[in-house]
Parts: C-alpha cells; sequence; structure tokens
C-alpha cells in the first residue's frame, strides 16, 4: 500500500504533494513501481505529546474535502489499482466512497458511527487500527500491563461494533497501530509478535514506514529511514502481515519479491514440457 499525502504537516512527506498534477504523478509512479493499492490521507494524525510536540492539527470536514476530492477522481481516472483513503470522518468516507474510493482507512478503529454506516451500505472493506486516548494527547501516560493481550482485545472490541453496524466482518482488516499510543519499545514487540493478533482471524495490515521508533533504534532522521522501514516489513512479511503501509514503494516491492522468491525456492527446476 502506497502512502500519499495529501497534508502540508505529515511527518515525514507533508507538503509535497499538494499540487494535483504532482499528487497524480506521484499516485501514477507508485503504481508503475508495483504498489497494490494506494492510500490517500488528507489529515495528518501525527500524535502530539512525543515527538512531534503538540501534534497534527484537527482539519474541519470541508477543508480535508476540498484537499481529497480533486485528486481522488483525478487518480481514479487513472489507476486501476483500489484506492484507500485514510479518514477518520464519516462525512469524508461517504463523499470518498461516491466518487470512487475502494475502502476506508480508518486510524479511530470506527468511533464515528456515520463513517462505519457509510463502509456498511458500500460493503466495501475497512481497516480499523488500534488506538487509545486523543490524538493530541495519546503519547503521554502510555500504560499497559499486556501489550499484545490489551491490543488484540481492543481490537476484537472494535471489530464486534463494526459488525454491529452492519459492517460485513469478512470486510475487516485490522492494524495495531504502531505509534500511535506506544512506547518505541512496544512498537517492537507488537512487530515481534504480530502473528498472536491472527487469532483475531482478520488480516493484519502494518504501517511502519519511517516512523519514529525507527529513528529511536537507528538514530536516523525520517528522510533517510528506509533500510529500517525494510527491516519492519521482513517482520511484518515474516508474521504474516497481508498490507505493508509505505511511503517508499520501490524498494518495498524489490524487497519483498527477493523476499518471497527465497521463501518459496525449493530447489528444484521447473521446466515447461
Ligand atoms: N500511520 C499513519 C497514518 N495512517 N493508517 C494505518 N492503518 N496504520 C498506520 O500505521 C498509519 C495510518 C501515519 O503515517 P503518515 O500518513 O505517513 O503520517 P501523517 O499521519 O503525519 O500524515
Amino acid at each position: 500500500m502506497g502512502v500519499l499525502n495529501l497534508t502540508p504537516d505529515s511527518f515525514s512527506d507533508g507538503g509535497l504533494w499538494l499540487d494535483t498534477r504532482r499528487a497524480v504523478e506521484h499516485a501514477i509512479s507508485m503504481v508503475s513501481q508495483g504498489a497494490d493499492l494506494l492510500d490517500l490521507g488528507a489529515e495528518s494524525t501525527r500524535p502530539g505529546g512525543g515527538v512531534y510536540g503538540s501534534g497534527a492539527q484537527r482539519v474541519p470536514v470541508a477543508e480535508e474535502l476540498r484537499r481529497l476530492l480533486p485528486v481522488l477522481e483525478a487518480i481514479r481516472e487513472q489507476v486501476s489499482v483500489p484506492i484507500s483513503v485514510d479518514t477518520r470522518k464519516g462525512k469524508v468516507a461517504q463523499e470518498a466512497l461516491a466518487v470512487g474510493a475502494d475502502l476506508i482507512n480508518d486510524i479511530s478503529a470506527g468511533s464515528d458511527p456515520q463513517l462505519l454506516a457509510a463502509v456498511a451500505e458500500s460493503g466495501c472493506p475497512v481497516v480499523l487500527m488500534h488506538s487509545r486516548g486523543r490524538l493530541r494527547s495519546m503519547q503521554r501516560r502510555i500504560r499497559f500491563a499486556d501489550l499484545l493481550g490489551e491490543v488484540r482485545a481492543e481490537l476484537a472490541t472494535a471489530v464486534s461494533r463494526a459488525v454491529e453496524a452492519g459492517v460485513d466482518r469478512q470486510q475487516i482488516v485490522i492494524d495495531p497501530g504502531l505509534g500511535f499510543g506506544k512506547l518505541g519499545h512496544q512498537n517492537l514487540e507488537l512487530l515481534r509478535r504480530l502473528e498472536e493478533l491472527s487469532s483475531l482471524g482478520r488480516p493484519v495490515l502494518i504501517g511502519a514506514s519511517r516512523k519514529s521508533f525507527i529513528g529511536d533504534v537507528t538514530e536516523a532522521p525520517v528522510d533517510e529511514r528506509l533500510a529500517g522501514s525494510l527491516a519492519t516489513v521482513a517482520w511484518a512479511a515474516h508474521q504474516g502481515a497481508a498490507i505493508v503501509r509505505v511511503h517508499d514503494v520501490a524498494e518495498t516491492v524489490q524487497f519483498l519479491r527477493t523476499w518471497r522468491a527465497i521463501a518459496e525456492a525449493s530447489g528444484e527446476r521447473h521446466e515447461s514440457v
């Protein structure tokens, strides 16, 4: 999943794709590099209270739609891969689905009933991501007694809430929400033990690309975290993640194709008869 942030303030690529023409070119280039789906976001969600100071500003619905819709419509005309929209707002999800978005990626795991209603009505897939508390303050007072157990239980609750709202369980993807209300070592542990989320019976998405816990380990600045990001992709793939959400598509695709070729290598030659 290739990330396209239509925001002035995203933590790693804020302001890069504000011009519609450039944003569309970038989307097309990610698809030609091998992205199987795209994720368009028009509101930064970097949490406050930690490395990002006061965190992202909340964006009104009208502004989020103004940033999103023209680019979404233009990309829809030119690419055939599924397009995801990264939003917490029901109204934005509804309008995006109406102009051709294929799935909704919600970092608040369906906190807006209108979003779940829009997803249920369209029958589209939805990503429900784990987080705790409010974006502005979630990096303060982080407490887990049983990290994996609590993340899994809270994701199970989010899945049940979505199903009660009419969302098809088979259309739900879950995400432990790396960097959202977790400390650096907790993000590492979630990656190492990712397989334990498989008991929820839903595919897992991982978004680790360029995040600050990679910087904590490597001391690399945000624009020099590709190698660290690829290490997270390796762990995610090894633990059975279905989708990795990344900024660097070409490098990730090359990495995963090689990784998979090794995993599938049998040592036998398959010659056509
Ligand atoms: N991370 C970010 C945004 N959306 N969605 C899911 N499902 N999982 C994630 O881990 C995730 C996400 C944050 O990354 P980015 O979009 O690059 O930054 P920003 O929120 O500052 O726009």
